[in-house]
């Protein structure tokens, strides 16, 4: 496939070339991967940083005094500080390694719910939230008989503001809201939302599993109390993650899990924490996963991001105005500000059917509710067709995959 796509600075095409799997062939036909959303492609450079680890460093960390340990040890600890300065937080113990978003927020919802949220309290999230931002909430609601209540969403994908602002009382305790709908793609305005919910005197947590890949985010600036993140939707391997916290509120949570690591000192009468970030990661950590999301990090910091940003929106809008023209096509979420997601529908054709037909032509969309159930019941449909974006795509994929949808339509339509 030739692959002319080029703006200023950005040649996609070398970009291309350091992700290896871009060059598949599906079927016989040059694989179209837009299922960003879902997990992103992996550079040459974080499959080689794995590489070189378990070539040259492999030992676990923190524990011994031997030279392979020190080196795998200090290669974990510069992931984190990279992922501090990555995301401007002002302390590298505030960044904590997990196995990912859902990982994240279930530390959260055990750790900091069950020691602070009492009954009649409340917890508020968006209809727009992934199921990793709705079960572990429910399930410690339903623990300390706290209630959850839901901020609505409104017919373009935007959060109702109003509503929000309507939706405080003096037992709101928590804001746990996305940055970017991995569904609609909406990016919620949280910076606002924050301000309001601690003039609320709440805390807010902060879903950014879908925005971290594509927007440079300044947790001291957006001055959220928790920020949850995956490495494998930001070109990092699967199994690792991120939960930012400010410290002080990380120093008045218990452990969420107990083990090695995460100690002090071990009695069978009791035993005492470690400091942070250690009291939250207990056990042998991931330790590849966080040297590859370093590596990805490292990646990132290559590019002028606010360029790939700039082209992922040209990639949106090229791809919309396409689609539009498809007859019976319905979109979910189109709010002003959006990231580079498109979920839709065509009229009397089930997502499923075209998320095959597509697939039997080498494009990989998402199909179905995308663990946003509650959404899709908003919505009254049973699911969408989700094409996700990001900076290695190109118009020309764009072109095969409406060329692609046509010929689904036209075989489902008969
Ligand atoms: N969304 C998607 O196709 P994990 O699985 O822990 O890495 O991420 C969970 C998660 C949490 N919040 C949001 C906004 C997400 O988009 C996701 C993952 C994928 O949309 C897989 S369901």
């Amino acid at each position: 496939m030739i692959l002319k796509t080029k703006i200023e600075s950005l040649s996609i095409d070398s970009i291309r070339k350091d992700f290896p799997i871009l060059s598949t062939m599906v079927y016989d036909k040059p694989l179209v991967y837009f299922d960003n959303g879902a997990t992103s492609q992996k550079p040459k450079q974080v499959i080689e940083a794995i590489e070189k680890y378990y070539f040259t460093q492999n030992a676990n960390v923190h524990r011994g005094a031997h030279y392979l340990s020190q080196q795998a040890t200090e290669a974990f600890e510069n992931a984190r500080i990279k992922i501090q300065h990555f995301i401007k937080a002002k302390d590298n113990t505030s960044i904590i390694f997990t196995k990912g978003t859902t990982d994240s927020i279930n530390l959260v919802a055990q750790s900091w719910g069950r020691k602070n949220l009492n009954p009649g309290d409340e917890v508020l999230i968006s209809g727009m939230e992934h199921h990793s931002n709705i079960v572990p909430w429910q399930l410690i609601c339903e623990e300390r008989g706290a209630l959850l209540k839901i901020i609505p969403v409104l017919n373009d994908g935007s959060i109702d503001l109003e509503a929000f602002k309507n939706s405080w009382s003096s037992k709101t305790k928590m804001l746990a809201i996305n940055h970017i709908s991995n569904t609609l793609g909406t990016i919620n305005p949280i910076k606002e939302m924050i301000a309001y919910a601690h003039s609320k005197n709440a805390l807010v947590l902060i879903d950014g599993a879908q925005a971290v890949p594509h927007l440079d985010v300044d947790v001291s600036d957006l001055d959220c109390d928790f920020y949850a993140f995956s490495g494998h939707k930001m070109f990092a391997p699967t199994g690792i993650g991120i939960l930012y916290a400010k410290t002080e509120i990380l120093d008045s949570m218990p452990p969420y899990q107990g083990g090695g690591e995460m100690i002090k000192e071990v009695r069978f009468e009791s035993s005492t924490y470690a400091d942070l970030p250690y009291k939250f990661e207990a056990g042998t950590p991931n330790i590849e996963g966080a040297i590859g999301l370093g590596a990805a990090i490292d990646y990132l910091n290559s590019f002028d991001r606010k360029e790939l940003l700039a082209y992922e929106n040209e990639l949106l809008n090229y791809a919309t105005h396409q689609l539009e023209q498809i007859d019976g096509i319905q979109f979910y979420g189109q709010s002003k500000n959006k990231a580079s997601v498109i979920s839709f529908l065509i009229e009397g054709i089930h997502p499923y059917d075209i998320g095959t037909l597509l697939d039997k032509m080498g494009i990989a969309v998402r199909t179905g509710h995308h663990c946003t159930q509650p959404l899709m019941d908003r919505f009254c449909i049973p699911g969408t067709v989700r094409a996700s974006f990001t900076f290695y795509n190109t118009k020309e994929e764009i072109d095969l995959f409406i060329s692609a949808l046509n010929r689904a339509v036209k075989i489902l339509k008969k």
